[in-house]
Formats: C-alpha cells, structure tokens, sequence
C-alpha cells in the first residue's frame, strides 16, 4: 500500500509534493493517488472541507484544484452527491482510411453501440443542404440526429442530412444508417472526411457528459454513391477525450521539382 494512500485516507499528517503554488501541488498528490492505484475510478473525494483540513490549505486552493481536475476529466463532480475518480476509458483508435460505420466500428472492438434520437424527420432543407446534397426544386431533406453510445458512455453526437427521395422514412433507419443505406443499394463507397478541433458548448457537452469547453472533435463527413451523387453529409461531434483517428503514411513518389506528390 502507497504512503500515498495512507495518508489520504488516515489521520496521519500530508506532505505535498513541493514546487509551484498550492493548488497544483495538490493537484498533483491527488493524481499521484489515482496512479498509484491509491483512489480508484468510482471512489469519492472526501469533501472539500475534510480536504483542505487534511492537507492544511485553504478551501479556496482545494476548490481550485478541483476544478483543474475535473476540466481535464481526472474527476466528475455529481450535484448534490459529491467529487469522483472519473470512470477509466479506453480511448478509441480510428483508421481514417477506410469507410465504415459507427456501428461497425465498434463492433470490431467487441463494444456493444446503441443510440439515443435527439430528431429525425424529414425537413425543408438549407440552402447548405441544397447545395452539398444537390437537391432537385422541392425536395425535402431527411435529418438524423444521434448520440451515439457504448453502454452508458456517450461518444460522438452525429447529424446528418439525406436527400429526403433517399430517406423519405427516417424513423426507419433502425439501428444503423449504412445497414439501411445497404439495403436499398445506397451505401456510399468514398467519403471526404474534414477534422477540426472545438470546445464543447453547453449543449453539446451536456449530451456527452463533459464539461462545457471540454476539447472535441468536430468531423464533417460527405460521402459519394459510385455514381459521384453525394448520398449523406454528417457533422460529427466527438469526445476529445476518447478518440484518437489514425491515418497511416506512405512515402509518396517525389517528382523532379523535389515537391512530395499526394
Ligand atoms: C460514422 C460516420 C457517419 C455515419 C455513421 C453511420 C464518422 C465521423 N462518421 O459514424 O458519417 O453516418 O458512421 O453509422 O465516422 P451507423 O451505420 O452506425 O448509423
């Protein structure tokens, strides 16, 4: 057993770890803790009082360290039941070279994938949409809009717009687009894929459970039939925290000029 964990949950005095102002050096005791296996994902926090009386600083510095804690996702704070180790996540690792479903995806690491429906239906579509999807006079735009989940653990929030002719029934989707999609001979087989890094708005870090500003990934995907028809554009939000998205590099063949050729 760590001196670590004796000290944070016995009477016995605290030593922080020198260096820098008070709240990091508690910062980094309490993450200390947590790699040594000392608190564990799930364990509660003693309260910030029984904190800052154990580690003789302030509630202030307590508070302040806390905070720092939770923005990076080290603890979760529960309205009215207290401070957590934030549950362990395995991150998850995306080839960005092949064209696959979220559904299928998962299914590759063994996770089991469900989604919540935040809107489906078919819509009058925005100018955007009639230009990206190239929708005839008239035609309606099919919205689906999903927070994609493994078990209890949200994961990315998905949006997508579909010519309504494709998807005149959106609430028949079941459980995966590109199944349905499959199954009328509309999977898409190339997609362009763009990555840009956000902070999560209220509403969005809401959905995914983290805090507001927490780092994301927003992903717009528009994909092509093998007739060149663009068949769905998706903007996708996904936590910064659990993905990692893999490209692999080859060596292109260098022209005369010296210049690398993609
Ligand atoms: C992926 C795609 C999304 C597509 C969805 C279909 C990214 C960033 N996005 O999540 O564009 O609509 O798969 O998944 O990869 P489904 O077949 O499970 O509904």
């Amino acid at each position: 057993m760590s001196e670590t964990y004796e000290t944070f949950f016995s009477d016995r005095p605290v030593t922080l770890p020198q260096g820098g102002p008070l709240y990091l050096q508690l910062k980094r005791w309490v993450e200390e803790a947590i790699k040594s296996g000392a608190l564990n994902p799930g364990d509660a926090l003693p309260s910030e009082r029984d904190l800052a009386l154990k580690v003789d600083v302030s509630r202030v510095t307590v508070r302040k360290a806390v905070s720092h804690l939770v923005q990076e996702g080290v603890l979760v704070q529960r309205h009215g039941s207290g401070t957590f180790v934030a549950p362990a996540t395995q991150r998850v690792e995306q080839s960005l070279s092949q064209l696959t479903s979220f559904t299928e995806d998962m299914a590759r690491r063994g996770m089991a994938v469900r989604a919540e429906w935040l809107d489906r239906g078919l819509y009058i579509p925005s100018p955007e949409e009639t230009v990206i999807l190239g929708l005839s006079s008239g035609e309606k735009v099919a919205r689906i809009s999903r927070l994609r989940l493994t078990g209890d653990m949200p994961l990315a929030i998905e949006r997508a717009s579909l010519s309504g002719s494709i998807l005149p029934e959106p609430a028949a989707i079941g459980d995966s687009l590109y199944k349905h999609l499959d199954l009328s001979g509309n999977r898409p087989v190339r997609a362009i894929q763009r990555i840009r890094a956000a902070h999560l708005n209220d509403d969005d870090a809401h959905l995914l459970q983290v805090p507001v500003g927490s780092a994301g990934l927003n992903i717009e995907r528009t994909s092509y039939l093998s007739s060149g028809r663009v068949i769905e554009f998706t903007r996708s939000i996904y936590r910064g925290d659990m993905y990692d998205f893999v490209a692999e590099l080859r060596l292109g063949e260098a022209p005369a000029n010296g210049a690398i050729k993609s």
